[in-house]
């Protein structure tokens, strides 16, 4: 059995679905003669692949079905991310996403391809699908990112229909939360939150992106790291790539994808750079027992990683045919 067949029908038949936080990549552990199959570990990972931030296995099971039909991997996350910014119950992304203080529901997205090109809307109101207006300003305007009523406006120039993002929970939400008034990050929220989306297709070609209604109760006007290029995400095909979720100042002060990104580059697994990553904002904020920041990265070959600084943060694997949560490894333990 030559390789190739041999790799397929072990994809097909469902072995190589790794636990923990790291999927190893498909590298034969000895090189084959030609003739005989090759003896795979039983962590055997191959693009196609989507990984994202949270539990998100519907997200991912739209981006999966998006890539098995042959679209590109930039197709299949546009459409992963659609998903939970039309999820009502999602309560930081989309539409039901927490407000700022003001009741304003003002959301944050950005994409990128395997050309490197990119898009951003950054504190837009009234549109349920900022994915799908970052992808627009990427392909059809001069320009990378467009922000607050200007993004608002070139979304329904090119067909978007404005809508109250506000429901009803969330106005509830907020009105508790005003009786105080206290702003805290929170560690967690929900095992859902900002959804950050890395996907191989089948030419091995690899797209990103990342869409958030920021931190709920936020400072009018405040915008996070998720739709800021090299912050919540960055992609280099020749590489891989990394997306953010938690408290968006660490991230930004860091570059985090970026950064995880270069450290690819340099030779580290998407786990080890994942864990440099976090790493290093441990290392400038001695606070960090008050916030959380999670990362997830890909390389080239489908090998993946995820880290966070607290317990409790997870990622969705559609590999292999299989789609999984899994729970990330974090720096925390004491
Ligand atoms: C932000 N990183 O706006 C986003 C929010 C988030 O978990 O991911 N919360 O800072």
């Amino acid at each position: 059995m030559k390789r190739r067949k041999f790799i397929q029908n072990a994809s097909l038949s469902g072995i190589g679905i790794a636990v923990g936080s790291t999927l190893a990549n498909c590298k034969p552990k000895e090189e084959s003669n030609g003739e005989n199959p090759v003896a795979f570990s039983s962590d055997v990972t191959k693009y196609p692949l989507v990984i994202a931030t949270w539990n998100v296995p519907e997200s991912t099971a739209k981006a999966w079905e998006v890539i098995d039909e042959g679209s590109s991997a930039l197709d299949a996350i546009e459409q992963g991310c659609m998903v939970e910014e039309a999820n009502e119950k999602g309560q930081s992304v989309g539409i039901g996403g927490l407000p700022d203080r003001d009741g304003k529901v003002t959301l944050d997205a950005c994409i990128m391809n395997k050309e490197g090109n990119y898009g951003a809307v950054v504190c837009m109101q009234n549109i349920v699908h900022p994915i799908s207006v970052a992808r627009k300003v990427m392909e059809d305007t001069p320009h990378v990112i467009l922000a607050g009523k200007g993004a608002e406006q070139f979304a329904v120039s090119v067909g978007f229909k404005r809508e109250d993002l506000l429901t009803e929970a969330s106005r509830k939400a907020w009105e508790e939360w005003k009786v105080k008034s206290e702003y805290k990050p929170i560690i967690n929220i929900e095992n859902h939150d900002t959804i950050g989306m890395l996907a191989i297709d089948k030419n091995g070609d690899i797209s990103g992106g990342c869409t958030t209604s920021g931190l709920a109760y936020k400072m009018a006007g405040r915008v996070g790291d998720s739709p800021i290029i090299g912050s919540g995400l960055f992609i280099d095909n020749e590489i891989g790539g990394a997306t953010a979720t938690g408290l968006g100042e660490e991230v930004l002060k860091t570059v985090g994808s970026f950064l995880i990104v270069e450290l690819m580059r340099q030779g580290r697994t998407p786990q080890q750079a994942c864990e440099e990553a976090i790493g290093r904002i441990i290392k400038k904020s001695p606070n960090y027992n008050d916030f959380q920041v999670g990362y997830i990265a890909v390389n080239k070959d489908g090998e993946t990683g995820m880290y966070s600084i607290h317990e409790h943060f997870s990622a969705t694997v559609y590999q292999n045919g299989e789609n999984t949560n899994i729970k990330s490894d974090f720096y925390n333990k004491s």
